[in-house]
């Protein structure tokens, strides 16, 4: 449904991660399938990021990548299509912070702040996450994170230890 005020139409930033199943294409692939979501436009796909596994070490480097999108969607709507993105891209759930297929977080929704049962946002990993934090800085620079400040100081206080662009 559409939101019911007078600027309908927000900017979302979206984190990609893989780490299995040849995670250049589970990025790839995702790329694509975020085009297909309902009242929901990609503006902006970062380049592909190499990084060190956050969590256990005994796991393969990461895939990281950051979407911005225009949506109609409100957030929890938004949430439910990137989980179903994340099923069809085999994704199960195991471990925390272990390997896997696909992970999408909602990292940003306009200049709301939320946090429910299913929804934190912003996602309260970002200031620590160089793989999130770098990405996001490529596609907009100029980005300030409700409740966070400014990603460029963010960025600042961000070692990018372990992170290196892809292609
Ligand atoms: N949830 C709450 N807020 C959000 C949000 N803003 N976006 C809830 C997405 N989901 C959100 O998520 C668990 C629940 O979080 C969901 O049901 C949703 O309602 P999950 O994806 O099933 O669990 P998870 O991903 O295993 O846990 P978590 O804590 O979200 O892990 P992260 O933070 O996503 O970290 N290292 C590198 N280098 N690169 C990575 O991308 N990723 C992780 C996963 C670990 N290490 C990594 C990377
Ligand atoms: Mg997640």
């Amino acid at each position: 449904m559409p939101r019911p005020d007078n600027h309908p139409v927000v900017t979302a930033y979206i984190g990609l991660g893989s780490n299995l199943a040849d995670p250049v294409r589970q990025v790839r692939s995702a790329f694509e399938a975020l085009q297909q979501i309902p009242q929901t436009v990609v503006r902006q796909c970062s380049s592909l990021y190499l990084s060190s596994p956050m969590g256990p070490t005994d796991q393969p480097d990461y895939i990281n990548a950051v979407v911005a999108l225009e949506t109609l969607l409100e957030p929890h709507a938004l949430l439910t299509e990137l989980q179903a993105i994340e099923s069809a891209q085999g994704r199960t759930r195991g471990v925390r912070w272990g390997a896997r297929t696909l992970d999408l977080d909602l990292l940003v929704y306009g200049k709301e702040m939320i946090a429910d049962e299913e929804l934190t946002v912003p996602h309260p990993g970002l200031p620590g996450r160089a793989f999130v934090l770098y990405p996001l800085q490529e596609i907009e620079p100029n980005l300030e994170i409700p409740g966070m400040g400014m990603l460029a100081v963010l960025v600042m206080h961000c070692p990018k230890e372990g992170l290196q662009r892809y292609e």
